[in-house]
C-alpha cells in the first residue's frame, strides 16, 4: 500500500515538473522579431564615387545552391557602433578579397541599430578610401538593435555568394585565414561549415593576459556548453565562421536566438542535421573596445543556452520547418 502511494506520488510529481519546465520553456523561448521592409534593402556607393541615396532590394535565399552574379565569397560584418574599430578590419579584408577573389566578392555590413553613424562612415570609406564598385560594399540597416546573432542571421540570408562568412568588425581574426576555411570544405558536395578555432591559443599570451574574471567566465561558459551537449567542438564562440550556400539554407531560416549564444544554436542545428563542421585553427588577437558587458551578457548567455537546449529536446524549437 505504502509503496503504491509512493509510486503514485513520484509519477505525479514528475509530470508536474515536466509540465512546468515545458511551460517555462515556451514562455521564455526566443521569438525573432518580425523584419521591417527597409531591412530587406541595401545602400551602396555610386560608380562615379559618392554615396548612392537609393535603397535597393536584397536577394532573399534562393533554394538553388548556385551563387548569384558569380559571387564566390560574401562577408557579413555585424556592426554595432563600430566607427572606431571598423577601418582596420575593412582595410585588411578588402585588400585580401580584391587580390584573391577579384570581382567575385561582396561585403554585407549589417548595421545593428548603431547611433554613431557606422553605416554612413562605412559608405564614405567605400567611396573615398577604397573606391569600390557599386554593390561591392552593401549596407543593410536594422531599424532596431537585435544583437549579434540577429544581425548575423539576417545578413547571411541576404547574400549572393557561393560561400558566406561572418567576421567581427574589430578585425580580431586574421582575414587571410579565410583561405584555410574555404580549403577545408571546398570538396564537400552537400552542406558544410568551416569554423575558426582559437583552441590552440589557450596557453598563449592573448588568453593568459586576459583578466582573471574574463577567463573564469570563459571557462564557465565552455563547461556549460559541454554539459549541454556540444562535445565535439572545442571553440564554439569564435567570430569567424564560413558556410557554403547549402548550409546557409539549412541553418539560418531556423534560428531562434539573437544574442551572443547564437553561435551555439548554429552548431546545435548543424549537428542535429548531420552537417559536417570542420574546426580550423586561425590567428586571433584581442582588440580593445569590446562591447560585451561581462556580468550581464554572461548571465544572459547561460540562461539562453539552457533554454535553447531544452527547447530543442522538447520540440518547442524545430529545425525542419518555420
Ligand atoms: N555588443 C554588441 N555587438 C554587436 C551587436 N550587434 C552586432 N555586434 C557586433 O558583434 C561583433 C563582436 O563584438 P565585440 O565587441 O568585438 O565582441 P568581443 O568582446 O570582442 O568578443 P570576442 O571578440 O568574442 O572576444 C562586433 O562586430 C560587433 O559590432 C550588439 O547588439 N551588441
Ligand atoms: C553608440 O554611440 C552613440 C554615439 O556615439 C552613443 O550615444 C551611444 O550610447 C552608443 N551606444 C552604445 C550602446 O554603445
Ligand atoms: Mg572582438
Amino acid at each position: 500500500m505504502e509503496l503504491i502511494d509512493f509510486l503514485t506520488y513520484t509519477v505525479l510529481a514528475s509530470i508536474v515538473i515536466l509540465l512546468t519546465v515545458y511551460l517555462a520553456v515556451i514562455i521564455l523561448s526566443h521569438k525573432p522579431r518580425p523584419i521591417y521592409d527597409s531591412e530587406l534593402h541595401y545602400q551602396t556607393t555610386l560608380a562615379k564615387g559618392g554615396i548612392d541615396p537609393e535603397l535597393y532590394l536584397l536577394p532573399t535565399l534562393p533554394t538553388s545552391p548556385d551563387s548569384l552574379d558569380n559571387i564566390e565569397v560574401s562577408v557579413v560584418i555585424p556592426c554595432y557602433n563600430e566607427t572606431k574599430r571598423l577601418k582596420l578590419m575593412l582595410d585588411e579584408s578588402i585588400e585580401y578579397l580584391q587580390s584573391h577573389h577579384a570581382n567575385q566578392w561582396e561585403i554585407l555590413l549589417v548595421d545593428d541599430g548603431s547611433s554613431d553613424g557606422t553605416a554612413e562612415y562605412a559608405l564614405g570609406l567605400a567611396s573615398d578610401e577604397y573606391k569600390l564598385q557599386p554593390g561591392e560594399l552593401r549596407i543593410v540597416k536594422l531599424a532596431k538593435n537585435r544583437g549579434k546573432g540577429g544581425a548575423v542571421s539576417h545578413g547571411l540570408k541576404l547574400i549572393r555568394g557561393q560561400y558566406g562568412i561572418f567576421a567581427d568588425a574589430d578585425g580580431a581574426s586574421k582575414f587571410s585565414d579565410l583561405k584555410k576555411l574555404i580549403e577545408a570544405i571546398k570538396n564537400e558536395k552537400g552542406p558544410a561549415l568551416a569554423i575558426g578555432s582559437r583552441a590552440h591559443m589557450v596557453q598563449s599570451d592573448a588568453v593568459v593576459k586576459r583578466s582573471f574574471i574574463r577567463n573564469f567566465l570563459m571557462y564557465s561558459l565552455h563547461t556549460l556548453v559541454f554539459i549541454f551537449g556540444i562535445r565535439e567542438i572545442q571553440d564554439t564562440q569564435c567570430g569567424f565562421k564560413l558556410f557554403n550556400r547549402e548550409a546557409i539554407i539549412q541553418i539560418f531560416p531556423y534560428m531562434h536566438t539573437e544574442g551572443w549564444i547564437f553561435d551555439v544554436e548554429i552548431l546545435i542545428i548543424a549537428i542535429r542535421k548531420k552537417i559536417p563542421v570542420r574546426e580550423i585553427s586561425i590567428s586571433w588577437h584581442e582588440v580593445g573596445g569590446s562591447k560585451v558587458d561581462l556580468a550581464r551578457d554572461s548571465i544572459n548567455m547561460a540562461v539562453d543556452l539552457v533554454i535553447t537546449r531544452i527547447a530543442y529536446i522538447l520540440g518547442v524549437y524545430k529545425d525542419y520547418k518555420l
